[in-house]
């Protein structure tokens, strides 16, 4: 990287950075930005709440709720290994280290996926 394109990268951060101050001091909820989490809820007729989600890099806590009386997982593709949830018209919670992607999140419960069980997490 060119020293001129890191002080315009640079630049655009502090502008970035100035946005988030001004935007935040009016709010008392500004609590997104340490609390890196999303909220997924597994539906009934098999989808989730959301078809996208959006997290920051790092470690990303999940939780996962539904109302109704099947099984339903959560699982990161490419990432099976690091993050099962698991409800049954409960909650279950965990979290997950990511760096920047596109990732694809699913329900692993026998037909649930193809049925719709699926929606993407963008990790910025
Ligand atoms: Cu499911």
């Amino acid at each position: 990287m060119t020293s001129r394109s890191f002080r315009y990268t640079a630049s655009i951060l502090v502008v970035v950075a100035f946005l988030g101050l001004a935007t935040g001091c009016g709010g008392d909820d500004d609590t997104t930005a340490s609390e890196n989490s999303i909220e997924v809820e597994g539906k009934e007729s098999l989808f989730f709440d959301s078809t996208e989600y959006n997290a920051a890099q790092g470690t990303i806590d999940i939780k996962y709720f539904s109302n109704d009386d099947l099984t339903h997982n959560l699982l990161v593709e490419g990432h099976e290994d690091e993050l099962e949830l698991e409800i049954m018209g409960d909650e279950d919670e965990g979290s997950i280290d990511l760096d920047p992607g596109r990732y694809v999140i699913y329900c692993d419960v026998a037909g649930h996926r193809e049925a719709g069980m699926e929606a993407a997490l963008i990790v910025s």
